[in-house]
C-alpha cells in the first residue's frame, strides 16, 4: 500500500511539472511531440529525415533522452535549429522535470516544433507526460507485428503510430494486418503510416499530418 501511494505521488509531482511545460511551449506557439519506441526502431533516423523535410516553413529543436552516450545529439545535431541532450544515467524514460530544465537551455522564440525523442523503450515511457501535445508511437518492421498486444501501454495513448522500416517489409515477410487488428481494440483514434526513414517512402503523409496538427493549434 505505502509502495502503491509513492509511485501515485511521484506521478502526479512529474504531472504538475509536465502541465507547466505545455504552457511554456504553448505560449511560444511550439508544438510539442513525444517520440517513444523499443530501442533502434528509427526514433533518430526518422527525425533526421522529417527535420529538414519541413524547414524552413516549421523550425525544430529536438530535446534528446539517452541513457548514456550524446551520440543521437551529434546526428541531430547539424539539422534541427537546437539539440538538448538528456542522460538519464540508467533511467529508462525521460521526465518532465529533465525536460523543464532542457526548455532552459532553448531559445524558444526561434522555434515552432519540439520533438522529445525518449528513451528507447516500449514499457517505461508511457507512464510519463512531459508536457507534450502529441504523443508519437513507432513501431519497426524487424520486431514484429505482435508488439501492439504485447505492449499495450504504449499504444494506447498515442496520437500517432508509424511503422518503420517497411523497406524490410519483403525480406521479413511482414503484414500489418496484426497491428491493424490489435490496434482496433485498443486504438482506434491515432493515424497509422507505414514508412521507411531509410528510402522515404510514406513520409508525406506525416509531414503533412505534423504541419496539420501546427496549423490547427497555432493558425499559419
Ligand atoms: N532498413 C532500415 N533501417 C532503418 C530505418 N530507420 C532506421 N534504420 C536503421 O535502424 C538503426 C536504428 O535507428 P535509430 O534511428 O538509431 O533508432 P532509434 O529508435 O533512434 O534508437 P535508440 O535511440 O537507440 O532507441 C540504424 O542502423 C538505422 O540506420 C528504415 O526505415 N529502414
Ligand atoms: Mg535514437
Amino acid at each position: 500500500m505505502t509502495k502503491i501511494s509513492v509511485v501515485r505521488s511521484v506521478l502526479k509531482a512529474n504531472d504538475a511539472v509536465a502541465e507547466v511545460n505545455r504552457k511554456r511551449l504553448e505560449a511560444a506557439g511550439i508544438l510539442v511531440l513525444n517520440i517513444t519506441s523499443a530501442p533502434g526502431s528509427g526514433k533518430t533516423a526518422l527525425l533526421e529525415r522529417t527535420i529538414p523535410a519541413l524547414a524552413p516553413g516549421l523550425r525544430s529543436a529536438v530535446v534528446v533522452g539517452d541513457l548514456q552516450t550524446t551520440r543521437d545529439a551529434e546526428r541531430l545535431g547539424g539539422l534541427a535549429v537546437e539539440v538538448a541532450q538528456i542522460n538519464t544515467e540508467g533511467g529508462c524514460h525521460l521526465q518532465a522535470t529533465q525536460v523543464a530544465d532542457a526548455l532552459d537551455t532553448l531559445a524558444l522564440k526561434d522555434l515552432d516544433l519540439l520533438f522529445i525523442e525518449n528513451v528507447g523503450n516500449m514499457v517505461c515511457p508511457a507512464s510519463y507526460d512531459l508536457g507534450e501535445h502529441l504523443r508519437v508511437v513507432l513501431l519497426s518492421v524487424p520486431e514484429g507485428p505482435d508488439k501492439v498486444a504485447k505492449y499495450p501501454t504504449i499504444f494506447q495513448p498515442a496520437d500517432v503510430i508509424l511503422i518503420n522500416k517497411m523497406d524490410l517489409a519483403g525480406l521479413l515477410e511482414f503484414s500489418d494486418e496484426i497491428v491493424r487488428a490489435d490496434l482496433a481494440r485498443i486504438n482506434t483514434r491515432a493515424p497509422l503510416f507505414k514508412v521507411s526513414a531509410r528510402t522515404g517512402e510514406g513520409l508525406e503523409a506525416w509531414y503533412d499530418w505534423l504541419r496539420v496538427q501546427h496549423r490547427a493549434r497555432f493558425g499559419s
